[in-house]
């Protein structure tokens, strides 16, 4: 379902072996050196949301090759399934008619020509425990306009999907569900977003993952190599 234009919902299109596969891989990413850390915010809070970084680290609001405000450790790599996977996840948000037929100077100034063609390199994995919350930011650290692709597994949230002029309404709410796609491109890109409720006990029977809710993000970071 399109949320808004270029937000694409695919409710359920994760496969269970998949959904299973990613948990374990998380499991693993979230381990240290360069582990789940907790994010300060520059105002000397932090997020409620532990995150992992895979490919470069973001820390409020950068990209950096190591864990500049945790251990110092190298950031881990970008595993080339979670590049695969989020070829696959736009073309199946968008459709076949989003192929670009030009890639570069030719191509239309849009984020649904930029996609198949681009190298995403960055996830960002967020751990929910039942009481976490994402308050109404916007993602502009990234120097590229590709799509930004989300995965949810565990508990369902609220997901709140705001404009693209400030943080308040009008803002459109969708429940977020264990092997749910989300696509955000286009004129969503720079959309304010937030996630103000995660739903205890709505889990994924079939993952065994116990409380709480994890959202990988793929990113095309356009930094250099
Ligand atoms: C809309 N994560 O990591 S994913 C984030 O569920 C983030 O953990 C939330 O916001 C989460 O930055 C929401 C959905 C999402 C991700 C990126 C977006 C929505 C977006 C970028 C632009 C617009
Ligand atoms: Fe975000």
């Amino acid at each position: 379902a399109e949320i808004a234009p270029g937000a694409v919902h695919v409710p359920d299109w994760l496969a269970p072996e998949l959904r299973r596969e990613l948990l374990a891989a998380c499991r693993e990413w979230a381990r240290p050196p360069a582990g789940l850390r907790t994010v300060r915010t520059p105002g000397g809070g932090q997020m409620t949301a532990r995150q992992v970084c895979l490919g470069r680290h973001w820390y409020p609001y950068g990209y950096a090759r190591t864990v500049v405000d945790g251990d110092g450790a190298p950031v881990k790599p970008f595993p080339e399934l979670l590049g695969r996977l989020a070829r696959e996840a736009v073309r199946a948000a968008y459709g076949a008619e989003a192929q670009p037929v030009a890639y570069g100077a030719d191509a239309p100034p849009s984020a649904y020509d930029t996609a198949y063609d681009t190298a995403y390199d960055i996830a960002l994995i967020n751990f929910y425990d039942t009481e976490a919350r994402m308050g109404m930011h916007r993602d502009s650290d990234e120097r590229a306009d590709a799509p930004v692709v989300s995965l949810s597994l565990g508990d369902s949230c609220l997901f709140r999907l705001g404009n693209t002029e400030h943080r308040g309404r009008p803002y459109t709410d969708v429940e977020l569900r264990s092997g749910d796609l989300f696509v955000f491109g286009g004129p969503s890109r720079l959309a304010y977003h937030g996630v103000p409720k995660v739903y205890p006990g709505t889990g994924d029977p079939a993952l065994a993952m116990g409380p709480g809710r994890l959202n990988i993000t793929l990113r095309v970071s356009g930094l250099p190599d």
